[in-house]
């Protein structure tokens, strides 16, 4: 007898490679599409290049332009020429500035249900909405992927979430999103992949599903996927895309290691508060707060349905006097239906500012947030910093949470205003800003700030040094190297990039590290969520980091330590301050370990919770080393 399979299972099942299906156990899958984006793009491309291949083996690889689109510093643009070149020399599409953030015009214009995606960048999962298995990872595995060799991931558990119901007027997808991080917190994904069913699933559009599945990111998880049925069909249909269609969903009887309900009616408007995106409040508890900025976009809310709503919801009014309100479509396709329909007018009036495409706000590439000041946006994280001020703040909502907010100069209940429905049956399809790969004959183009990678360094088999740093609990990768204005412009630049490391914790903590020629940093739960940024691991591993000990890691970043060549040690972090000195004795990673705190006289438990490859990778220094030893990474 057939056993029931959830989705998860059918997907990675069809393309698991190595390793056995079995819940908690490492596997290696193929990958069919990878993407990579300008930020973590240019190391991922390096690090693709020192492989030594002469084109990509993925079925589709998508290099994208996104998040410094703007241009702000010529070293962003370097970083454009580079990518650009690069991508048309090893047989790649490029999508250019101004096309879109890579997530919304991934799923647009190449997802194909039931097919793998890696990307190197976290929210690379949007792709589930439409039925689509999207991996966020750091750039080495990326390039890997690339490369046309499997991915490793541990296989998680599986959470069902059971939508019923239909969203009320004011109450939007990005409201489930919150809602599951209300409910779950950001570390409830941790460990599980995320699956939505039950008969809610049907009253919501491809873009609202990658709204949730975007969003999920924000709980831990490694992915989380839709079911592709009539809904995605049509969706792809409208793109031009009807062949890449096929029915997929999880077998009814299939078992779940946890449940989430949502009855969709019952939902309420919600603000995820300054902090963290599980900060969520109702907004009822909100209404009223005084605020400076609105910013409605990105690959949460920047689809053509997010941006109609809110033109219609604003047409013949006037925003706020007082406040700056700015609207961002996430792609072009979405920019060039809402010039079609009036849309942009109606913002226009309505005084409302228009910029392209792109990550823009999201990442602190302008529109960064006064001091003491309360900006309301769209985006999918609000960590201090985030903006590209620590000392600017930031709550998430829905785009119409934020059109209602933007009208009052105040957080606002879009309840109180009369409905508006978006039914989308036609869409403009045009890649006039895609690039077709042209091949070999063309030269990389690479400015000087575009920087190799120093050689890897092997683990020794004693590792000694300070605890440089001591942070608490939920540190994000944007607390470990800050995005924004400070650094975007820097990412292809390790060495230059790595002084900002730790910048709004410890700002003397890059030269105290270069001074003592790396350490250890000691860690809370959770450690390094958010972003796939490879940087949060590169930059500690440039400054001579040997370890990081945690009470726990986030996957992405706990890979990425791992790819280079940093020890992810889990133990009881009580026992440790800043300043004592450390000594592990790392000669044999299947021994337990045990850290000698020499300042304290004590001796302290703690593990590599590692698999057999990531202990050789470690041990070689790195997922590269590996790949230059022709160890372990099998690729096309
Ligand atoms: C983010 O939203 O944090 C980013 C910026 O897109 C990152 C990638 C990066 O740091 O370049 C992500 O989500 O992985
Ligand atoms: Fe860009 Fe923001 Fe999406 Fe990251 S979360 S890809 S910065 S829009």
């Amino acid at each position: 007898m057939e056993v029931a399979k959830t989705l998860l299972e059918k997907v990675l099942a069809e393309h698991v490679v190595a390793g056995a299906l079995v819940e908690g156990s490492e596997i290696g899958i193929r990958i069919d599409q990878c993407l990579t984006q300008d930020s973590t793009g240019t190391m991922a491309w390096l690090e693709f290049e020192s492989l030594g291949l002469d084109k990509v083996q993925a079925e589709l690889v998508v290099s994208y332009s996104d998040h410094t689109s703007l241009g702000f510093k010529g070293e962003s643009t370097d970083d454009h020429l580079f990518l650009q070149s690069i991508a048309s020399h090893y047989g790649a599409k490029f999508s250019k500035n101004g096309n879109g953030v890579c997530h919304q015009v991934h799923y647009e214009r190449f997802g194909i249900p039931g097919k793998t995606l890696l990307g190197s960048d976290s929210h690379t999962p949007t792709a589930g909405g439409l039925g689509m298995l999207g991996i966020g990872a750091g750039g080495a595995d990326v390039a890997v992927a690339m490369a046309g060799g499997p991915f490793y991931l541990t296989v998680p558990k599986v959470m069902r979430v059971v939508l019923t119901g239909k969203l009320p007027w004011g109450v939007t997808a990005k409201d489930v999103a919150l809602e599951i991080l209300r409910r779950i917190s950001v570390k409830g994904g941790v460990g599980y992949f995320i699956e939505f069913t039950g008969p809610g699933v049907k009253t919501l559009s491809v873009p609202e599903r990658a709204t949730i599945t975007n969003m999920c990111t924000e709980t831990g998880a490694t992915s989380s996927i839709f079911p592709s049925d009539e809904v995605t069909k049509e969706f792809l249909e409208l793109q031009g895309r009807g062949a890449d269609w096929r029915e997929l969903s999880a077998d009814p009887d299939a078992s779940y290691d946890a449940t989430l309900e949502i009855d969709l009616s019952s939902l309420v408007p919600l603000v995820a508060m300054p902090g963290s995106p599980d900060n969520v409040v109702p907004v009822t508890e909100v209404v009223g707060t005084k605020i400076d900025q609105v910013f409605i976009g990105s690959c949460t809310n920047g689809s053509y349905r997010d941006i109609k709503v809110v033109a219609e919801m604003l047409k013949g009014k006037r925003v706020a006097p007082e406040i700056d309100v700015v609207v961002s479509p996430a792609s072009r396709q979405a920019w060039e239906m809402l010039v079609e329909d009036g849309s942009f007018l109606a913002l226009t009036r309505a005084g409302v500012r228009l910029i392209e495409p792109g990550c823009n706000a999201c990442i602190g590439i302008g529109f960064v947030p006064g001091t003491n000041t309360l900006a309301l946006r769209t985006v999918n994280r609000n960590w201090k910093g985030r903006g590209g001020n620590e000392l600017g703040k930031l709550a998430l909502t829905s785009p119409e949470v934020a059109a209602a907010s933007a009208l009052k100069g105040a957080i606002a209940d879009p309840r109180e205003l009369p409905p508006v429905t978006v039914r989308v049956t036609k869409l403009v399809v045009d890649d006039v800003m895609i690039v077709e790969p042209q091949g070999p004959s063309v030269p990389i183009r690479r400015a000087p700030n575009i920087v190799k990678m120093a050689p890897p360094r092997p683990l020794p088999s004693v590792l000694r040094g300070e605890v440089l740093l001591k942070v608490g609990d939920g540190i994000s990768t944007d607390a470990i190297l800050p995005a924004g204005p400070l650094t975007q412009h820097l990412r292809s630049n390790l060495p230059e990039i790595a002084k900002f490391t730790f910048h709004y914790e410890d700002k003397t903590f890059a030269a105290r590290a270069a001074e003592k020629g790396g350490g250890f940093i000691v860690g809370g739960e959770n450690y390094g969520q958010g972003s796939s940024r490879e940087h949060a691991a590169l930059a500690p591993w440039q400054l001579g980091i040997k370890a990081v000990i945690a009470k726990s890691f986030a996957r992405i970043h706990k890979a990425n330590l791992v790819n280079v060549g940093i020890l992810p040690l889990v133990g009881d972090t009580a026992a440790f301050d800043q300043g004592d000195a450390l000594e592990i004795d790392v000669s044999d990673l299947h021994r337990p370990l045990v850290v000698r705190n020499v300042t304290k006289g004590t001796t302290i438990p703690v593990k590599a919770e590692l698999s057999e490859r990531e202990r050789r990778m470690v041990k070689a220094g790195g997922l590269l080393a590996m790949a230059a030893a022709g160890q372990g990474v099998a690729i096309r």
